[in-house]
């Protein structure tokens, strides 16, 4: 595989409307053709919000528990990226082409850019939504280490550009509120990052009864303790180090950063959280869904 080194962090280019990596939006052409299989299950994600914790939860369900067939790749692998693409690495593509069913596969897309046939084939949906003030201050710190993403500027400027949606993938606030809508048309099963965290048993056995599997309890919680962000830490088939270095930089920030919620308190000031109060509660106007900011 040969690596092609870019770190020259290029600028986003809007597809539909939807700022994007610049690589990533020229995957969107190939994956229009994407055939999804009924028996796929789509991890979808505004990005920073417990995506690769779920992957690894969902993998260790269809593996049973078993940690050795966990290990057979890093979760990349495992759980194609249907939009990925970085030079010198395989596209999310060309992943799945070595996938056999039944297939786990990840995105962060809105449901504009999201391939029809996912839709179509009615494909069972596990949607993690996060605070997004948490989530904001781990995709700050994301766009610091991946250089895929243009430079995030001060935290106060990034923040600005957060609520504005002119980050990768556009709007928290759109993305949370219609895949939330799309529960009463497709399965979705819509989970938090904060429930995961407070009891990750009880949220492990929503998502097997979601997915019509069994499992005996001890494997249960064998799979709450191997996916805990102190194993998924340590563990490089999750963590993300098997990454170049010029795509993701851990010495400027690891990927496994806290895997905390209210951790935006050490970061936010007072005037930066009352403009994001205001901006949320406009933003949020008449919606159901309700975010946990602490445990
Ligand atoms: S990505 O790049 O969008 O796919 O990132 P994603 O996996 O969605 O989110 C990364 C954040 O999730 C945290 N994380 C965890 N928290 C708790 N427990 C476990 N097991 C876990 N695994 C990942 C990870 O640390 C990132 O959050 P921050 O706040 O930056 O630590």
């Amino acid at each position: 595989m040969e690596l092609i080194q870019d770190t020259s962090r290029p600028p986003l280019e809007y597809v539909k409307g939807i700022p994007l990596i610049k690589y990533f939006a020229e995957a969107l052409g190939s994956l229009q053709s994407f055939e999804a299989w009924p028996d796929d299950l789509l991890i979808s994600t505004y990005p920073k919000s417990g995506t690769t914790w779920v992957s690894e939860i969902l993998d260790l369900i269809y593996q049973r528990g078993d940690l050795e067939k966990c290990q057979r790749a890093p979760i990349f692998i495992r759980v194609p990226f249907l939009e990925f693409k970085v030079p010198g690495v395989p596209t999310g593509i060309e992943t799945l082409e070595d996938t056999p069913a039944p297939r786990l596969l990840k995105t962060h897309l809105p449901l504009t850019l999201l391939p029809q046939s996912l839709l179509d084939q009615k494909v069972k949906v596990v949607y993690v939504a996060r605070n997004p003030k948490d989530v904001a201050v781990s995709y700050y710190h994301f766009y610091r280490m991946a250089k895929v993403h243009p430079d995030p500027g001060t935290w106060d400027s990034f923040l600005e550009k957060f609520m504005a949606g002119e980050v990768s993938y556009g709007s928290w606030y759109q993305h949370v509120q219609e895949w939330w809508e799309l529960r009463h048309t497709q399965p979705v099963l819509y989970l938090f990052y904060e429930d995961i965290k407070e009891d990750p048993k009880r949220e492990i056995q929503k998502i097997l009864e979601f997915v019509g599997r069994s499992l005996p309890e001890e494997t249960v919680d064998h799979i709450v303790q191997q996916a805990s962000f102190k194993e998924m830490k340590k563990n490089p088939m999750t963590n993300y180090s098997t990454i170049p270095t010029d795509i993701m930089d851990h010495s400027v920030s690891a990927f496994m950063r806290k895997g905390a919620t209210g951790d935006w308190k050490s970061t936010f000031t007072v005037a930066q959280n009352e403009r994001f109060e205001a901006n949320y509660a406009t933003k949020m106007a008449g919606c159901s869904l309700h975010f946990r900011w602490e445990l």
